[in-house]
């Protein structure tokens, strides 16, 4: 049911939190990533997908310009700028919805929070501590994402003592770090990372234990989007997990989530509101898609 009511500062907007959860639809102008690779790798083809995306109910829209899919080499900045930023910018002006940048480096972050984008998302954490400066002078919005290594090694960096406790740790003290570096506390959420250094009995553990994150006291965003723990549990293709994902976001909405990242929005938004009624919340918001922002 989209978690604890806390409000989420990005840039000049404040995007309510929960009850009722949010869809962030995913845009990804990449030409590998892991389930839509090629798809969008046209700046027309990426902004009319991202257009419909908001009006099939996505509540946030995350333009991402490289791969973190296992094993994915590293885009060059420049290159990356060119996929996203002439997104970014059309979304910014028609989309509605705020647009967060899924990026690893600060140099894209900050050409497209240039370009209007009002939120970035950092699968790690913010590893390069300029991310910092760049989101701060921006007043962005902040995703810290649970990962280790990069997508190259991340495949190897599944050890874990205790996986549920060492990811809520590791965010809490990214939180601490970014706040020290001057980014408001209220711009920041985080997210356990599905996937990401962890294996699927770990992934699924992650949503299991889900209110674990509670204590950190920002806003959940949950990415369990045709993910490879589904295809373990499932079997399939990553076209194959739109019902494994649809369990996920249900899970996930019940158990506190404020924010679920998916590929299939006019589904998952479905899903996401019927769960949120079922729970009590956001009953009302749930009639009218993309009220909520
Ligand atoms: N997952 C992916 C990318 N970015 N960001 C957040 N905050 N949380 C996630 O779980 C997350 C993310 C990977 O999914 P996708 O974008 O579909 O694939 P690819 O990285 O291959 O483009």
């Amino acid at each position: 049911m989209g978690g604890e009511p806390l409000d989420w500062k990005v840039a000049r907007r404040t995007i309510r939190c929960g009850p009722a959860t949010l869809v962030m639809g995913i845009l990804n102008v990449t030409p590998d990533s892991f389930s839509d690779g090629g798809r969008y790798l046209d700046p027309a083809a990426a902004a009319a997908h991202g257009l419909a995306m908001a009006a099939e109910g996505a509540d946030l829209l995350d333009v991402g310009g490289e791969s973190t899919r296992p094993g994915a080499p590293e885009v060059p900045v420049e290159e990356e700028i060119a996929r996203t930023v002439p997104v970014v910018e059309r979304l910014a002006r028609e989309a509605g919805a705020p647009i967060s940048i899924d990026t690893r480096k600060p140099a894209v972050a900050a050409a497209a929070l240039a370009a209007g984008a009002a939120i970035v998302n950092d699968v790690t954490g913010a590893a390069d501590p300029t991310m910092f400066e760049v989101v701060r002078d921006a007043g962005a919005g902040l995703v810290l994402m649970h990962m280790r290594g990069t997508p190259e090694t991340m495949r190897e960096l599944t050890d874990y003592r205790d996986v549920v406790g060492e990811v809520r740790d590791h965010l809490a003290a990214r939180v601490e770090a970014a706040v020290s570096a001057g980014v408001p506390f209220e711009c920041l959420a985080v997210d356990p990372g599905i996937g990401f250094a962890k294996d699927a009995d770990q992934s699924l553990r992650l949503l299991r234990e889900l209110p674990a994150l509670a204590g950190i006291g920002r806003p959940i965003v949950v990415g369990p989007s045709r993910k490879s723990f589904i295809g373990h549990v499932l079997g399939g293709e990553a076209a194959d997990r739109v019902e494994g994902t649809a369990a996920a976001v249900a899970w996930a909405a019940a158990r506190g989530a404020h924010v679920v990242r998916v590929h299939d929005v006019r589904h998952m938004a479905r899903v996401a509101r019927m769960t949120d009624a079922i729970a009590g919340a956001g009953a009302a918001a749930a009639l009218a898609p993309g009220a909520r922002r």
